[in-house]
């Protein structure tokens, strides 16, 4: 980037009291190398950066953004709630309502947990399945990142992977032995591990569409069948949906693809951009957790009032008609620009694209397992970052993340990224 002095200032100062300089490792451009513009606002669909740089934002703060920066229902509602007090670690009617919106719009969810982060949201839903069917070990799949507890950062995804850590140092043996790990779209490397570890399983865990390796679609038959399979061991099927929820569909990837799970985990959508999680599914399983039952789960800042006052301006302003299908016509529209710009370069490039969620990926072969998005070629990618970004135009520092369009971009925000994109690709 050419014009930062005062982000690589502040890189500079930041890389001396936080390590790397950032507060998320993805963050720090490792990847793709540079210096992180340091974002001083955003509005609608663009940001801007400390040296005064506009971009037309695909990053979405790496999804919660649906309806773009400073959104002005969500701000109004922060600001409503910021006056009424931030926290006091005491039950809230904001908090019932968020929690009675996200049962009644997601199909598995019979009563649900608020938290602060996806990361506590899945290190709660897994405890309760271990609860709930007494086993203790986990099938995730490879390449699916599901945050950062230690069980779960064993073969995963997102900035653990693109820093080359998918599983991280520091995580005990004995925990990472029970995690068990399948391929994303392989149901038969499902069914050898449950085969093989017979009334064992708590729980399968999975992004029912993989972000974190780059947007991967579930093959037709692949979430019915991890239905199937866990039903007949006795295992629970628990869906990451922290990206997906409200993103592919209002009740996300659930309601999109017809299969329900018994667990479910959310985050960033529900937040409207402010720390949430939330964890839930079918109400006996959720008996488990105290102070119903026995599985212990608490936070002082859960069910944050500034938090839930966001999240439910945000799924109040989805609730209205319509808004999914202009978040396709979205991704419709990226999509076709991309393929147009890489067609014209001569790049070798597969799209991989949920609704308002999508990813390019530099290599001719289909990407549905880690394996084939592992395949693609990364130094292309940093180098059609740093053109995108030169152009104006924001997405995510890593081939294995996903971009997202949202109900701020406008189809001239997404012809300019076109354009950006042939350009970029040297091909426009
Ligand atoms: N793992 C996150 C994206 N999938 C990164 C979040 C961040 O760096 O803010």
């Amino acid at each position: 980037m050419a014009n930062n002095p005062r982000s690589e200032a502040l890189f500079e100062r930041a890389q001396r009291v936080i390590p790397g300089g950032v507060n998320s490792p993805v963050r720090s451009f490792g990847a793709v190398g540079g210096t992180p513009p340091f974002i001083a606002r955003g509005a609608g669909a663009r940001i801007w950066d400390v040296d005064g740089n506009e971009y037309v934002d695909f990053l979405g703060s790496w999804g919660p953004l649906v309806l773009g920066h400073a959104y002005p229902a969500v701000v109004e509602a922060v600001q409503r709630a910021a006056a009424d007090g931030t926290s006091f670690g005491a039950p809230t009617e904001r908090e019932v309502h968020l929690a009675e919106l996200v049962a009644a719009a997601v199909p598995s969810i019979e009563m649900l947990r608020l938290v602060s982060s996806g990361t506590e949201a899945v290190m709660s839903a897994v405890r309760i399945a271990r609860a709930y069917t007494g086993r203790s070990k986990v099938v995730k799949f490879n390449g699916c990142y599901h945050g950062h507890a230690d069980g779960m950062l064993v073969k995963a995804g997102s900035g653990a992977a693109t820093l080359g850590v998918p599983t991280s140092a520091g995580v005990p043996e004995a925990y990472a032995a029970e995690t068990l790990v399948a391929e994303y779209n392989d149901l038969d490397s499902v069914v050898a591990l449950l085969d093989a570890h017979i009334n064992q399983v708590a729980a399968v865990i999975v992004e029912p569409v993989a972000g974190n390796m780059g947007v991967v679609p579930p093959e037709e038959g692949f979430l019915e069948g991890l239905r199937r399979l866990t039903g007949e061991a006795g295992a629970l099927l628990i869906f990451d949906e922290v990206i997906t929820g409200f993103r592919v569909a209002y009740g996300g990837a659930q309601a999109r693809y017809g299969v329900t799970p018994d667990l479910t985990c959310l985050g960033k959508i529900i937040g409207g951009g402010l720390p949430v999680g939330a964890f839930g599914g079918r109400a006996d399983v959720m008996a488990m957790v105290a102070p119903l039952g026995p599985a212990y789960q608490a936070g002082t800042l859960s069910g944050n009032p500034l938090a839930v006052a966001a999240g439910t301006a945000c799924l109040e302003a989805l609730a209205e008609p319509g808004t999914y299908e202009a978040l396709d016509a979205l991704g419709a529209q990226a999509e076709a620009g991309l393929r147009a710009a890489a067609e014209a370069a001569g790049t070798p490039m597969t799209l991989n694209r949920v609704g308002s969620m999508f990813t390019a990926f530099f290599t001719e072969e289909p990407v549905r397992t880690w394996a084939d998005a592992a395949g693609a070629d990364t130094e292309r990618y940093a180098a059609f970052f740093h053109g995108l970004l030169e152009r104006g135009v924001y997405v995510a520092p890593s081939q294995f993340e996903a971009a997202f369009v949202s109900l701020a971009h406008t189809p001239e925000d997404v012809a300019f990224a076109a354009r950006a994109a042939a350009g970029a690709l040297g091909g426009g």
